[in-house]
């Protein structure tokens, strides 16, 4: 597909209509407290699983037009007041010289993960983010155009950990054992490698502020297989690092953009994240909303938490427990999100109750 001119520079993009998202990052007061969902373009959409069929999962996170078109779908659906851009956090892998394929029924999967040190040397010691990807670029800044500034984009990564299990583990783990024999048998190659992903990522998430993306979260889906003790060593720094050199370089060219740390299972670092640069920290439904803002002080905003299971419930249930979890946060300096990802066998019509439930009760709730 051939796109205009006018979309695909990052440049004169359209108007932000609803900044409810980003006021809350910042802590500001909104009318309605922002939602949206972690895989909110997904398998639970229909016309999602429609698009993606027979196509290659990679070759759709290389396709511009396809990353935004996916990243949209949701939002025709459902208020949501933020859009996330269509990629995967293991293009990144992919780009320091990996082969990672999707597999059908397996998910991602590495031929030749990392075993030893030693294969550290197999991967490019300089990685040209914007040629390597580029592709990501283009698709914000198409997305952002399209967008029509309808709600604010946001841009990923995965944290450094995780993407280091993935690239010792070759795929989804239960136990990660592999990759953590690593943190306890190498312990100088892990900080290495993670070192290595730590600065591919600063210059990625400043790209994807260049091309567009008007907040960015961190992923560490796998804090929860770390103990405090590990967290402390191997993952803290590193997310620390990242937000502190992204945040010293778009100070400098007098740009804010919100970032969000999501460390999956991670309760036992919450006080750290709170601390840890980032706006807002990103919770997972094991974490009470009222301890979590005792516990982070106030400090930042609070993203999440509903058990991503509860929208199995019938429609009534979800608005309850929706209320109550807007009573445990409070409507201000928070997001509402679930504690992960939707799942493909997720009924669409439900995620709308969540939604809506979200932007009434908080509405309601403002009024008292
Ligand atoms: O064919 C398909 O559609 C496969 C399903 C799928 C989708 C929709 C995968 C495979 N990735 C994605 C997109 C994706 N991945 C997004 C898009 C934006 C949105 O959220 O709507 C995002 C943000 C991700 C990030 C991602 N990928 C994470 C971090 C979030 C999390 O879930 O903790 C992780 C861990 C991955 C790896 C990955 N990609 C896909 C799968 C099935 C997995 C998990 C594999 C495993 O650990 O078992």
């Amino acid at each position: 597909i051939m796109e205009n001119d006018d979309l695909i520079l990052p440049k004169d993009f359209p108007k932000l209509k609803n900044d409810a998202f980003l006021r809350a990052c910042h802590g500001q007061e909104t009318n309605h407290v922002p939602v949206w969902c972690m895989r909110q373009a997904g398998r639970y959409l229909p016309e999602f699983r429609e698009f993606r069929a027979g196509k290659d999962f990679f070759e759709t996170c290389r396709s511009p037009a396809a990353c935004c078109e996916l990243t949209l779908q949701p939002l025709r659906r459902f208020p949501f007041d933020a859009a996330i851009i269509f990629s995967d956090i293991l293009v990144i892998p992919q780009a320091m010289g990996m082969d990672v394929q999707m597999v059908a029924g397996k998910g991602p999967t590495f031929p030749e993960p990392l075993k030893e040190p030693e294969d550290l040397l197999l991967l490019q010691p300089k990685v040209d983010v914007n040629k390597e990807l580029g592709y990501v670029f283009k698709a914000i800044t198409l997305t952002r155009h399209k967008l029509d500034g309808k709600v604010p984009l946001i841009g990923f990564t995965g944290a450094p950990w995780t993407l280091m299990a993935y690239m010792i583990e070759g795929g989804g783990s239960t136990t990660h054992s592999k990759a953590k024999r690593w943190l306890y048998r190498h312990p100088e190659a892990s900080h290495k490698l993670l070192k290595m992903l730590t600065d591919v990522i600063v210059v990625y998430l400043l790209g994807q502020v260049a091309a567009g993306a008007q907040a960015l979260q961190v992923f560490e889906s796998h804090a929860g297989c770390l103990g405090p003790v590990e967290f402390q060593e191997f993952s803290l720094p590193y997310l620390r690092d990242i937000a502190r050199k992204v945040k010293d370089q778009l100070k400098e060219s007098g740009q804010d953009v919100p970032m969000i740390v999501f460390a999956k299972d991670g309760h036992y670092g919450l006080e750290d994240l709170s601390q840890s640069h980032y706006e807002v920290v990103g919770l997972d439904w094991t974490i009470d909303p009222r301890s979590a803002r005792e516990r982070t002080g106030g400090k930042v905003s609070l993203q999440g938490n509903m058990d991503p299971c509860a929208l199995y419930a019938p429609k009534e249930r979800i608005s309850e427990i929706v209320k109550k979890m807007l009573e445990g946060f409070g409507t201000r300096g928070y997001i509402a999100n679930l504690g992960h990802g939707l799942y493909p066998d997720m009924d669409p019509e439900n995620v709308g109750a969540f939604v809506e439930a979200v932007h009434t009760h908080s509405r309601h709730l403002n009024l008292k």
